[in-house]
């Protein structure tokens, strides 16, 4: 097996591998890559910083390269396969485990608040054993995440029991152990959207179901990158973070359908009090293109609610109680279909919702936002039953 381009014939063993995927990202991986080397330093560890680029033409590889790193080796590689982070993931799987890495952690490309201590934070608990998969756990600002929010993290923990606040943060430490499962899988699965973005929560769920051990969460402080706006830019994320949690759900329905209750992942460490950035959302946008998509695929969603459509058709946005069995019946069709297009049906409701949160919460903190994150976490929790059911 070989999903790298050239990979060096001489690897000699490193006991910690720190990769990172990139596309375009000159501007932001310098600070990543200094961030790591200091850490790995500190440490007083073997460590490897591999790049593993998509065909990046602003030079990304070459600032990579060129950036100090105290010593610490560095590499940088392209993966073959489908172009997409997943594809750039499994090519840093494969590096780690050619290395025998103990701990491989993988860290966004455009993190501008990483530290050095991240790295100690990040592999700690795999590195003593208490875990083969480490999440992150950040604030982030109200309005960044609204596909964690809305989706994996409450739809995570009501299938498997498990709390985990950002299931697809993309920054985790995996153990090796749990590597070679991954690699292990059949190769098909990097025909799938696990290819692309769906590459997190597919980690993060095997990790649940296959790993062992339970996963545990660090607290990093402050998630600042290069955010999104939920309705220009996160259409393609969505259908693929989506499409992967649904084709999980079929794959492991024996591990979550007896599960009735959740508990919180384990925490590690104290985050520290950081300033989050600002981020602006076209709400406008958002309730316009939930209106026009659901106009468009009107014929298609005839299997849902005919009151909840009316309602998102009217005012653009859609509650929680609406949301959740509204996400739910997407499920079970898609169960049914296991069709691209069925994801596509709750694109409409995903900007409804975004739309919902954002009106909501205007006038809120970040902190206080989070109520309404638990109150739909409850919700998912409470209908999980009728969807055992239907299933
Ligand atoms: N190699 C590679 N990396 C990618 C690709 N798409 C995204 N990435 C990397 O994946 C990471 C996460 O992407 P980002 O756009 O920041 O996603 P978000 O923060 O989850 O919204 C970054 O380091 C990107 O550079 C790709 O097609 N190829
Ligand atoms: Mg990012």
């Amino acid at each position: 097996m070989t999903y790298v381009n050239e990979i060096p014939k001489n690897l000699s063993h490193y006991d910690l591998v720190v990769g990172i995927p990139s596309f375009n990202n000159a501007e932001t991986i310098e600070h990543v890559v200094k961030m790591s080397a200091k850490g790995i330093q500190s440490m007083g560890l073997k460590g490897l910083i591999v790049n593993s680029d998509g065909g990046s033409t602003d030079g990304t590889p070459e600032v990579f390269m060129n950036s100090k790193s105290l010593g610490v080796d560095k590499l940088t590689i392209r993966y073959t396969g489908i172009s997409g982070k997943g594809s750039a993931v499994r090519a840093l799987f494969e590096v780690s485990n050619k290395v025998s890495a103990k701990a491989f952690v993988m860290l966004d490309s455009d993190l501008r608040s990483i530290e050095p201590w991240w790295i100690e934070r990040l592999s700690g608990p795999v590195l003593s054993d208490q875990t083969q998969y480490v999440a992150p756990l950040y604030q982030r600002h109200k309005y960044d995440g609204t596909i964690t929010n809305n989706v994996c993290y409450p739809l995570t923990a009501s299938l498997y029991g498990l709390k985990i606040r950002q299931p697809i943060g993309g920054d985790f430490c995996v153990g090796s152990h749990l590597i070679k499962t991954y690699l292990s899988k059949p190769n098909d699965v990097w025909n799938s959207h696990v290819a692309r973005f769906g590459i997190d929560i597919w980690m993060t769920t095997i990790a649940i179901n296959e790993s062992g051990f339970k996963p545990v969460q660090v607290a990093l402080g402050a998630k600042i990158h290069d955010a999104k706006d939920p309705g220009k830019h996160l259409e393609g994320m969505f259908i693929q973070v989506v499409q992967t949690l649904f084709e999980l759900m079929i794959e492991y329905e024996e591990h979550w359908k007896n599960v009735t209750t959740v508990e919180t992942a384990q925490v590690y460490g104290v985050p520290p009090v950081q300033q989050l950035e600002d981020i602006t959302v076209d709400l406008d946008n958002l309730k316009n293109k939930a209106i026009g998509i659901l106009k468009d695929r009107k014929d298609r969603l005839k299997y849902l609610d005919k009151d909840v459509i009316k309602r998102v058709s009217h005012t653009g946005t859609i509650d929680i109680e609406d949301w959740v069995n509204t996400v739910y019946s997407v499920a079970l069709k898609y169960k049914e279909t296991m069709e691209e297009e069925t994801i596509r049906d709750l694109l409409g409701f995903y900007f409804a919702r975004t739309a919902d949160f954002v009106e909501k919460t205007r006038d809120m903190t970040t902190f206080e936002a989070e109520s309404l994150i638990d109150e739909q976490l409850e919700a998912f929790v409470e209908k999980k039953q009728k969807v055992v059911e239907r299933w």
